[in-house]
């Protein structure tokens, strides 16, 4: 069972450079908003923190193409980012941006401070070297403003060649780049081929904590005590990098958007922080932000970050691995004040699969994405969240595939979920005025099956707490299809003409599983739970079926209580439908 922790969930900030997609949301958002709500209604004290990531190329290129500033290119992309979080009830305790007016002060302080910091600690040489310029753009190109071919090998020793490498990270083999050793390198900017220019930027060495990494990655490979194993897929890759061995990283940059270089020193005029030295700052200084307006206190994100007794947790998509498995680590090492990730939780990319068509990948120029902002215009999103759980890339690439969502929709949330809870509820309020019916007799039927809900409950539980979403869900709906094995053995509607003390017996255990179904599904289909807890009379303030906030959702269904019976008499709520029936073709037909 859970440990009293105190925990802070982050989940990968989004660039402010475009909408978000379905990838986007399996990989970090989703199952990190469902562990956070299965927290809270464990009674943990949780914060739950994102943001955009504001600063770096990637949003300097996209105002550039879009023609607008990056100002008002990062803020527009940040909210409507966080409208589709909203959307989708992926409930942030703080949603900031680290170039957001209401952020970027803290921001800047708080990595400024971390950078001085390492700098003061002596982990940073000073270094001038030669570093790639486009003469025609009268600029140097760091990061995405060069492209080349990648020059690593794969894990199989293979040389990666990948020809659209950015010169910070190679997406095809995950590992990170120095954009002067790239083949072939290109200007994004004119496309003309750079030159060699010399400049003075600040590394660190990441070699110098290869045996720290080692040591600490290498204990994350047993589950101990309540702490879940990570997952391999981080630690093979992470280590097989450790292996090959860290370059050093410059961790500043010549452009003139980031957070300034706080150093009293002419060659760190016009410089800035390097974008991933900074966005992972942004966990730190997004908490901060949210104590200032929470406590009036920002220093009070100590108490997350620097308290053993909180539990760090990052949720990530697999191409970030490099940066909060090595990079993120070594300078919390380094600067020495904050504790190390108690978990990173990546999670594979995901595929698109339209009717007809073959599998391909999720790509905003081939239009081979489904946008959650469309998505939501016409469609809700208990669905959504369930089908990208049940497909979850946790271990690998997976795909969204259109045919078997609808398919999944109708024959998993509509036939079993959403129809057992609505003939139990239903029943009850036609043949029992809408109350509990009295236990009356319970026979071994009777008693086995309310056991078996007690072991799903707990299954669910153990699944979710090794981050084993998929399975957890997996869990649930053997709950419902359980629940649907009993009410057609019972056979309540006979019951009820011979035996209405023993249609009771059967409807009172219905409504009980349908409780134990309401707590447990809530950290995966909360707009259905809160409907469905409303159905059960449970409704308080707060929890409606059009908010599910998760604060509000885990006080009228805590975890602890998914087994505790609701009494006879107790009066039920309304019945509602929960799950609409969907057609592929009316879903994304043309798009
Ligand atoms: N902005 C997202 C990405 O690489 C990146 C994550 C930052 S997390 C600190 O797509
Ligand atoms: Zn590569």
């Amino acid at each position: 069972m859970m440990s009293d922790h105190r925990y802070l969930v982050t989940s990968a900030l989004p660039y402010s450079n475009g909408r978000l997609h379905v990838g986007h949301i399996a990989g970090a958002y989703l199952p990190a908003d469902t562990y956070v709500r299965y927290l809270r209604a464990n009674g943990r004290e949780v914060r739950f923190v994102c943001g955009s990531d504001d600063n770096g190329v990637a949003s300097l290129i996209s105002a550039r193409k879009e023609g607008r500033t990056v100002e008002e290119l990062t803020a527009h992309y940040n909210a409507r980012q966080a409208a589709d979080f909203a959307g989708l009830g992926i409930a942030f305790d703080i949603y900031g941006g680290t170039h957001q007016p209401d952020c970027v002060e803290l921001h800047n302080r708080i990595s400024q401070d971390f950078f001085k910091s390492i700098f003061e600690k002596g982990h940073f040489v000073k270094k001038t070297t030669k570093q790639l310029y486009d003469e025609q753009a009268d600029q140097f190109l760091p990061d995405r403003y060069v492209k080349g071919t990648c020059y690593h090998k794969k894990a199989d020793g293979t040389p990666c060649n990948y020809d659209s490498a950015f010169g910070d990270q190679c997406e095809a083999c995950g590992a990170a780049i120095d954009p002067m050793l790239l083949i072939n390198p290109v200007s994004t900017i004119t496309g003309t081929t750079p030159v060699p220019r010399e400049t003075t930027h600040w590394y660190m060495q990441l070699s110098q904590f290869e045996g720290r990494l080692r040591q600490w990655l290498e204990s994350k490979r047993e589950a101990s005590k309540g702490e879940p194993a990570w997952r391999e897929a981080v630690l093979n890759f992470s280590l097989g990098q450790i292996k090959q061995g860290l370059p050093e990283r410059a961790m500043t940059r010549d452009l003139d958007w980031g957070v300034p270089v706080p150093l009293d020193d002419p060659d760190a005029q016009g410089k800035v922080l390097y974008v991933w030295f900074d966005a992972p700052i942004g966990y730190v200084s997004f908490t901060a932000r949210h104590c200032q307006q929470n406590d009036g206190d920002w220093q009070a994100f100590a108490r997350w970050w620097k308290d053993p007794d909180c539990r760090i947790v990052h949720f990530i998509g697999e191409d970030n691995t490099v940066f909060h498995a090595l990079t993120w680590p070594a300078m919390l090492m380094a600067e020495g004040s904050s504790q190390l990730p108690w978990q990173v939780v990546a999670n594979a990319f995901l595929n698109i699969k339209f009717p007809g068509k073959e599998e391909e990948k999720i790509s905003k120029s081939r239009g081979t994405a489904i946008w959650i902002e469309e998505y939501l215009k016409t469609f809700d999103p208990d669905p959504l969240r369930y089908y990208l759980t049940a497909i979850a890339p946790e271990s690998q690439r997976t795909a969204f595939d259109v045919d078997d969502y609808v398919t999944r929709n109708n024959s998993e949330l509509l036939n079993a979920l959403g129809n057992f809870i609505n003939r139990t509820l239903t029943f009850a309020v036609r043949y029992f005025e809408g109350k509990v019916p009295d236990a009356g007799q319970r026979e071994a039927v009777d008693n086995e099956h309310l056991a078996a809900v007690a072991a799903q409950a707990t299954k669910v539980a153990e699944n979710i707490e090794a981050f084993r979403f998929k399975n957890a869900l997996t869990e649930l709906m053997a709950l419902a299809r359980a629940g649907n094995v009993y009410f057609d053995a019972k056979q309540p509607w006979k019951q009820r003409k011979d035996d209405m003390s023993a249609c009771g017996t059967t409807i009172n255990v219905c409504v009980q599983t349908v409780k134990a179904l309401a707590t447990l599904m809530a950290p995966f289909l909360p707009f259905s739970a809160a409907k469905t807890a409303v159905m059960l009379g449970l409704d308080v303030k707060g929890a409606s079926g059009t908010d599910p906030c998760s604060r509000a959702l885990a006080e009228v269904l805590p975890w602890s209580e998914a087994t505790h019976e609701l009494p006879a008499g107790h009066p039920l709520g309304e019945s509602a439908i929960l799950f609409k029936k969907l057609d592929a073709a009316e879903l994304f037909g043309e798009k």
